[in-house]
């Protein structure tokens, strides 16, 4: 039986708004644990990594300062422990499901994933999550952790942030429809596997997840997938903090996370992005919660 633990990460450092800070709660009360047991899932929720409030720290004194990248310090902090919860869950035999908060929580979910293995990821969002201190447009480190992870510019050699076994080739980014430029220009020199919404739109949801899950699992021992909810469209996702128009439906997010449960290599996971104060009826947290019983097993029959 596959066992789960759920790790609560309750930032805002990496968002331009408040509020995505509640997302684990949202996540639980759109009932979690219910609808993993559902799948067959053994499940243990460990509750919540500590997280101090912004108002009582300064952005800017990241050490030393990189970039205009708000509340590093902070987000290191988080990100550190966080990377031990996932490490610790795999050595015990589960499965890390961390539970943002903003984006940047993906720092320590990949950093813990890649410690004692070689990883690959797929990234389902909207955005790229690539940029770097210096080429960021807002400073919000959520736009960053992929860049981070991959130890690009000035996230190179820093331990709290590298994913060492993690390379761009088993990359997988599916559902882009809002890429800064110097993200642009990493998609294309690095070897990343980059699937647009027009890509979704010609070949279908099954063939690019598929295709995705495939390109990041070659060559290594498991997969990260990061569940941005900003992926979906916003009339179904509309509880986040940087909608775009123009996302995957309800049918085509499940079968999406159908196919990552059929790819058979999940070593971690992370829903990201919830944000209840901009949520209807706990929706969008309900969603998350559906769509990780489909990427754990959950099926009809
Ligand atoms: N997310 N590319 C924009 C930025 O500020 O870097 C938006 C990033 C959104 C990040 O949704 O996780
Ligand atoms: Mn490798
Ligand atoms: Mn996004
Ligand atoms: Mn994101």
């Amino acid at each position: 039986m596959t066992r789960v633990r759920i790790i609560g990460a309750p930032t805002d450092y990496g968002a331009n708004r408040r509020g995505v800070d509640m997302g684990p709660s949202a996540i639980r009360y759109g009932g979690l644990a219910d609808e993993l047991a559902g799948a067959g899932v053994d499940v243990v929720d460990v509750g919540d990594l500590h997280v101090p409030r912004a108002e009582e720290r300064d952005p800017d004194t990241a050490e030393p300062a990189v970039g205009n990248a708000k509340f590093l310090k902070e987000t290191a902090g988080v990100c550190r422990r966080l990377a031990d919860e996932v490490s610790d869950t795999l050595a015990d035999g589960a499965v890390p499901l961390a539970l943002g908060g903003d984006h940047s929580i993906a720092i320590g979910s990949l950093v813990g994933s890649a410690r004692d293995a070689d990883i690959g990821a797929v990234w389902f969002d909207a955005h790229a999550d690539l940029n770097t201190p210096s080429t960021s447009p807002s400073g919000n480190v959520h736009g960053m952790p992929l860049a981070a992870a991959l130890g690009i510019d000035e996230f190179a050699g820093k331990a709290w942030a590298n994913a060492p076994t993690l390379s761009p080739e088993n990359v997988a980014l599916v559902g882009l429809r809002s890429v800064d430029s110097a993200e642009v220009d990493l998609i294309r020199d690095r070897g990343f596997t980059a699937y647009t919404m027009s890509d979704i739109d010609e070949r279908g949801v099954t063939d690019v997840t598929e295709e995705a899950m495939a390109a990041a699992a070659e060559g290594v021992d498991g997969v990260h997938v990061s569940l941005d909810l900003d992926w979906l469209d916003p009339n179904e996702a509309p509880g986040v903090g940087t909608p775009v128009r123009g996302g995957v439906t309800y049918r085509e997010a499940h079968s999406a996370m159908e196919l990552v449960d059929e790819a058979d290599c999940l070593r971690s996971m992370e829903l990201v992005e919830v944000n209840p104060t901009l949520d209807r009826n706990n929706e969008t947290a309900s969603l998350a919660t559906e769509l990780a019983a489909s990427a754990f097993g959950k099926r009809v029959i």
